[in-house]
């Protein structure tokens, strides 16, 4: 039986990944931070054959202690300060977590080891942030970076070091650079969920307006469910590498409200929507779109989910979600 840690086990992709991972026959231990963290239960109840492991990513000896109790085979790191908007409010909190964090669960891996034979393999989440002010488009494995917020930088720091482990000393370790990825499990604080979440609500009578920021931004957007197994493929491989995931569309944030709104049945959304100046950010990523050629050929990964069936998903699930809560009282 093949053993996984997973940090930010608790978060959207940890989730999805955790769910992969046994039904692949994986033992799946996830990294848990703070005490009585309140999402344990969510993980117990969700995927109960997860064994969660306390520690940190800001304490390299918690690290130490997880990976020498998990024995892990593969070990992911999804655990970050993944907001962006947050980054800009606590730039130092992001880059030692974010940032910083990735050097600590590598430092951790080399000095735990695993055996001769079989070394600890490493997945690092990064991010299309990472190419920020995009030099070229579409965006792929080759193209410079040029980060927008502290996430980003954080994040450049994350693949950068990672690419150095590998290169140092031999580790197993690849870097995904994820496009945006969604689900009817992303946190509301995202644009997509706060969007469909305000979408139900408005059908519904529960709220008569959503204020959002730039509406121009253009995302690549794929569903988190397919994004997982990419980066599963990727430790599954002969040789170390790095590669783009991403579905090569790319949709401005009012295409998306426009197609959420409509899927509720409301034609004209602009009589909902108020723009808020206060939801805009000291500097923002004007156009994604992501080349995941690579990932198709040498990995054989394809997104299954397009982007009219996850706006479609996810203003469903809403939909059905916020329903039964009125229906509850
Ligand atoms: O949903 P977002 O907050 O995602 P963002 O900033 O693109 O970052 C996400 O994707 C990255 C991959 O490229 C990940 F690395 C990162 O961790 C995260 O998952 O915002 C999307 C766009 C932005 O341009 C933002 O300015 O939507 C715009 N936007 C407009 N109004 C808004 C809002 N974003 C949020 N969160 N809230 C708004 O009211």
């Amino acid at each position: 039986m093949k053993r996984a840690l997973i940090t930010g086990i608790t978060g959207q992709d940890g989730r999805y990944l955790a769910e992969l991972l046994v039904s692949k026959g994986y033992q799946v231990f996830g990294l848990l931070k703070g005490q009585a963290n309140p999402k344990a239960q969510m993980i117990h109840t969700e995927i109960p054959q997860v064994e969660l492991l306390a520690g940190d990513l800001t304490d390299l000896t918690s690290l130490v202690r997880v990976i020498e109790t998990a024995q892990p085979d593969e070990v992911y790191n999804l655990a970050a300060i993944s907001f962006v908007a947050m980054s800009f409010q606590q730039p130092e909190l992001t880059a030692n977590i974010t940032g910083l964090g990735v050097l600590r669960v590598l430092e951790a891996i080399r000095i735990v080891g695993g055996s001769q034979n079989n070394p600890i393999r490493f997945y690092q989440a990064s991010s299309s942030e990472m190419f920020g002010k995009v030099r070229e488009t579409p965006q792929t494995e080759m193209t410079p970076f040029h980060p927008r917020s502290p996430y980003g930088c954080a994040k450049v720091f994350g693949h950068d070091i990672t690419v150095n482990y590998r290169e140092s000393y031999g580790l197993f370790a690849c870097s995904g650079i994820l496009f945006n990825h969604e689900s009817e499990r992303r946190g509301h604080e995202f644009v997509t969920r706060k969007i469909t979440n305000a979408v139900a609500r408005i059908k519904l009578g529960l709220q008569n307006e959503l204020a959002l920021g730039n509406l121009e931004p253009q995302r690549d957007w794929g569903h988190a469910e397919d994004y997982v197994e990419a980066m599963w493929l990727m430790l599954q491989q002969d040789e170390p590498d790095d590669y783009v995931v991403a579905t090569g569309e790319t949709h401005a944030v009012k295409e998306f409200v426009d197609k959420a709104f409509r899927r509720a049945g409301i034609d004209d959304y602009e009589q909902y929507v108020r723009v808020d100046p206060r939801f805009f950010r000291p500097a923002e990523v004007d156009l994604l779109v992501g080349d995941a050629s690579k990932a198709e050929a040498k990995l054989g990964w394809h997104r299954r989910v397009s982007f009219d069936d996850l706006v479609h998903r996810m203003v469903d699930h809403d939909l059905k979600v916020e329903s039964e809560l009125v229906s509850r009282g």
